[in-house]
């Protein structure tokens, strides 16, 4: 897993445009779906008493919402950027799914994607209210690298359960495996807590013994709590200020403003705690299986 990054800005923005947004495919946009949409069509089938088929014209037609959601991928190394965050349109999927109809036993939606890629994911989940099936990506249609025409949005899950270039939504109760599932990364990819200093950068050299380090932290719609900041080699932590964040599900921007005492090499290191389950933890420094949440560390020279 190997997502490609765009780091053009030493402190992301708030909304990541889209041509720095990571990417992260096994195979690279479909060939089907290179000369447009005209032939795309989106199935609702399986157990359900009300199976649908529509067509790109028709889930435009369709009444949408905008959501702002963060995107991390569950293979993104402690600080890494394989994370974005984004404001994305389309219909929610709780509505597609309640229009279908589904069988009252029924547990699982089977999602498949044009490029062969395909998951599973908890009806449970699915009716998150939260979870979009997405047409627009900051006010544009997705760009095929995105997932045009249409790509899934699951707050709180990693990227993994994040389909691009969906064509089938199968309502069924069995779970099989999907695609990254069967190379042992985790079948529920529940999105675990990070935190990432941005500024300064590792090893950078800073002129003045006053400075605002900044960085962002994230944990998917369970909220950041709050965000610690320790610049004497963890011995002592201190809060950091938090900026409000621009939905339940992204991720947030803290800031710290401190003086280093004494000149030389000095620690700096993060950590944040979500609103549930209390603060993060270093123990899973490897994103495989299940992504990581180890403490992001960086040295600086203070001159
Ligand atoms: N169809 C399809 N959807 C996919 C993938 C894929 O390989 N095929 N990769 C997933 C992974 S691992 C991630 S992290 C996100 C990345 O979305 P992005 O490329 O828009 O940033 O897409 C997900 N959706
Ligand atoms: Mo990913």
């Amino acid at each position: 897993m190997v997502p490609r990054v765009f780091k053009t800005r030493r402190l992301p923005l708030p909304i990541t445009p889209v041509e720095e947004f990571y990417i992260e495919d096994y195979s690279g946009p479909p060939k089907s779906l290179r000369q447009g949409a005209d032939r795309w069509q989106l199935t609702v089938k399986g157990k359900v008493d009300h199976p649908l088929t529509l067509n790109y014209r028709q889930i435009l037609a369709r009444p949408s919402v905008k959501r702002i959601i963060t995107l991390n991928c569950i293979g993104n190394p402690v600080g890494g950027r394989a994370i974005g965050n984004a404001e994305w349109q389309g219909i929610p999927l709780k509505d597609l799914i309640d229009e279908a109809d589904p069988h009252f036993f029924s547990n699982t939606l089977i999602i498949r994607a044009e490029d062969g890629y395909f998951e599973s994911i908890p009806l449970r989940k699915a009716r998150h209210p939260g979870a979009l099936l997405a047409t627009k990506m900051n006010g544009q249609p997705l760009t095929l690298n995105h997932g045009y025409p249409l790509r899934l949005l699951i707050p709180g899950l990693y990227g993994i359960k994040q389909m691009k270039w969906i064509k089938e939504i199968e309502v069924a109760n069995h779970r099989p495996k999907g695609y990254w599932h069967k190379k042992g990364w985790s079948k529920q990819a529940k999105v675990k807590i990070i935190s990432r200093i941005d500024l300064p950068e590792n090893n950078e050299v800073l002129r003045s013994r006053q400075t605002v380090i900044r960085g962002i932290a994230f944990a998917g719609d369970r909220g950041i709590q709050y965000v610690q900041v320790s610049i004497d080699g963890e011995k002592t932590w201190a809060l950091a200020d938090l900026e409000k964040p621009l939905s339940p599900y992204t991720w947030v921007f803290w800031k710290f403003p401190c003086t280093f005492h004494k000149p030389g090499r000095t620690r700096i290191a993060v950590r944040a705690a979500d609103q549930y389950s209390g603060l993060q933890q270093d123990d899973l420094r490897d994103p495989f299986p299940s992504g990581t949440s180890g403490i992001h560390r960086i040295e600086v020279m203070v001159s």
